[in-house]
């Protein structure tokens, strides 16, 4: 009887081509209509016309709004965070780099949680020089296999591809996401390149917040954040920003001309970071989708409902009450761009990665812009969508490539080059 009645649904659904709530939609035709929250104009209704008050109000403002609704608030300041580089290597790389190691202590024990700090630094460039940053997904010695990378012991997803087994890297896992890393490139070019594991800072799985750095800011008798307080991006993105304070004590590394970059989940947590923190001093986003930079409201491809229930970790508990609930939202990532400007920033689609709705991430790239133009930049020079390997590179910029859900050495150029014009 019931199996009957499933199956007469999955008939009248496919007869009138109607996407069932949880079935993700991929066709642009049924794109619901939206309003988008205008970023210049304030929770009370009055428009934002100059950059004091974009400055001294409304970035603010919006800034609180995404503290409090979907990535939740950084509860504290620690005071015991020490730096010790506890490798230090001139000739790196066939005497290429610098390959220098740093520990962040968390604490004034030398325990978990605590994060490690992997940075190629040029040899052949006028010191202090510009650098990326990024978090990645296996450990810092999966992103280049040179052998004097410290080998992670922390928790990781296991994966046979990455060599991952009972949950800890191997020496297989050495230089398994390499493909993801221009290290030679980005060094060649003149850049240094830092990376963490983003499971130093709290591993990527639901363990009511309880093994990453999230108890170190608990009150007496907490046990979990309170729901406008930070889930895992927020504790990614306060580790990005830990970096640059280490970057600013650091002679070789420029921290006034520091990249933040992420792919997907950790996208969304490169937004995020540069958002909070305006030290950082050009944001980009490869294909970070939902809960990135990709417009909530579109519900194309993952909604806000598919990532709470996959990932209840990553955002603040009140960001649930928007599961199937996107209108009601304060806030979509139109605004998470626009509390970037005026400073460069970058976001990146590929062509197959439907799933992040590369036209919700080039939209709300878009949107962004009266803001930008309201803080005197060029804003985003396009009005539709560009081809395919047509990058867009005022100071909003953008590009679609052929191609998956991937870092490639394509991405990788075109933000070297945005980053040269930039901020060089
Ligand atoms: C997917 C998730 C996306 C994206 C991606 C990734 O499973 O739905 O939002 O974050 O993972 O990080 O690779």
């Amino acid at each position: 009887m019931m199996c009957q009645f499933t199956i007469g649904l999955m008939l009248i659904s496919e007869i009138f081509g109607l996407a069932s709530a949880d079935e993700p939609n991929y066709d642009e035709s049924k794109v619901p209509d939206y309003t988008l929250p205008d970023p210049l104009v304030m929770n009370d209704g009055t428009k934002v016309a100059d950059a004091e008050t974009w400055k001294n109000k409304r970035r603010p403002e919006i800034l609180s709004l995404f503290e409090e609704y979907m990535y939740g608030k950084v509860p504290g300041e620690l005071e015991d965070i020490r730096f010790e580089v506890f490798s230090d290597d001139p000739e790196a790389l066939d005497g290429k780099a610098i390959r220098r190691q740093v520990t962040a202590y968390f604490s004034d024990k030398n325990e978990r949680p605590k994060m490690d700090i992997l940075i190629y630094i040029p040899n052949d460039a006028d010191k202090p020089v510009p650098a990326f940053i990024g978090l990645n997904f296996f450990g810092n010695h999966t992103i280049h296999p040179d052998p004097g990378i410290r080998l992670s012991d922390q928790w990781m997803r296991n994966s046979e591809e990455k060599g991952v087994v009972k949950n800890r890297g191997t020496e297989k896992s050495r230089g398994t996401s390499s493909s993801r890393w221009a290290v030679d490139k980005i060094l060649e070019r003149g850049y240094a390149l830092a990376t963490i594991y983003c499971g130093d800072l709290d591993p990527d799985f639901h363990d009511g917040f309880k093994n990453g750095i999230h108890p170190l800011f608990y009150k007496a008798g907490q046990t979990k954040p309170a729901p406008n307080e930070w889930g895992t991006i927020g504790a990614w993105a306060w580790g990005l920003s830990r970096a640059l304070d280490y970057f600013e004590t650091d002679q070789d590394i420029d921290h006034k001309r520091v990249s933040v970059m992420g792919h997907s989940r950790l996208g969304k947590t490169s937004l995020w970071a540069g958002a909070q923190d305006e030290r950082f001093a050009l944001v980009i986003s490869n294909n970070s989708g939902c809960g990135g930079a990709a417009l909530s409201r579109r519900r194309f491809g993952e909604t806000v409902k598919r990532i709470n229930t996959s990932f209840p970790h990553w955002f603040c508990d009140n960001f649930k009450k928007y599961n199937d609930n996107e209108d009601e939202l304060p806030l979509d990532q139109h605004m998470l761009i626009a509390l970037i400007a005026p400073r460069p920033v970058y976001v990146a689609s590929a062509e197959e990665d439907l799933w992040a709705d590369p036209r919700g991430e080039f939209l709300s790239a878009k949107r962004a812009d009266p803001v930008y133009r309201l803080l005197g930049t060029d804003g985003m020079q396009a009005d539709k969508m560009p081809d395919f390997e047509r990058p867009i590179t005022s100071i909003i910029g953008y590009h679609i490539r052929h191609g998956k859900h991937d870092v490639t050495d394509y991405d990788w150029e075109r933000y070297m080059d945005f980053a040269d014009k930039y901020i060089r």
